[in-house]
């Protein structure tokens, strides 16, 4: 099972879903309408969506988030404040969006996954509660592990490598571990890692560097 499947069955964290149409007025279920303005797609309703908000109890909405690619793009160090709420409730839109007089009225923090377009909010809402659960204490068995990886040192992790230390692939060219890994010299090993990190993140994401 997934760390984060083994934690929701130990009850490191716990989630409801909310159906919105559940909280619709009419018989159709209705959620959304046309834009004022004019415009394609269609709209979420404030009082819809209001209602579902206050179907939960106060003690447990928290922060109020809204999936969306014209919110503030998630990062590892959003992430980690995101894990210091004891409670969090994730809005997902679908259709062209969502009436910014519910966003206004309840403080809603809008938040991205990047610079593309999803057809709704569910996946990237999975992402970034995955990007949580992971950094809960006890999730990680190896509390080392979240400390090296990329990008909470704000650079891009070094090559990792298992055995066998020669190993041939299926064009018949060879591929040996490094040696200074199989050396054993733990600063120099520290050292080559360092550098690696250094390089493949100068290489593929200058914009790291920057920051
Ligand atoms: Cl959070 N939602 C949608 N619909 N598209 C996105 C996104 C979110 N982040 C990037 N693209």
């Amino acid at each position: 099972m997934s760390l984060s499947g083994r934690a929701l069955e130990n009850g490191t964290w716990s989630y409801d879903a909310i159906n919105i149409r559940d909280h619709a007025h009419d018989k159709h279920q209705t959620v959304d309408d046309t834009p004022y303005g004019g415009g394609a797609g269609m709209v979420l309703r404030a009082d819809i969506l209001e209602n579902a908000l206050l179907s939960i109890p106060e003690s447990k909405r928290g922060k109020l988030i809204y999936m969306s690619p014209r919110g503030r793009v998630l990062d590892q160090c959003y992430v980690q404040k995101l894990t210091q709420e004891d409670n969090i409730t994730i809005l997902c839109g679908r259709y062209e969006g969502v009436d910014q007089r519910f966003l206004d009225a309840h403080k809603v923090e809008e938040v991205s996954i990047g610079d593309y377009v999803l057809s709704g909010g569910e996946p990237a809402a999975i992402i970034t509660m995955d990007a949580c659960i992971r950094l809960l204490d006890g999730v990680m068995g190896n509390a080392d592990t979240a400390g090296d990886e990329s990008f909470s040192n704000g650079l891009l992790e070094y090559p990792h490598y298992t055995k066998p230390a020669a190993w041939t692939d299926c064009d018949k060219k060879n591929h040996d571990v490094p040696d200074v890994l199989r050396g054993g010299n733990h600063a120099e090993i520290k050292e080559w890692r360092d550098a690696q990190s250094l390089a493949l993140t100068q290489d593929r994401r200058p914009d790291l560097l920057k920051k």
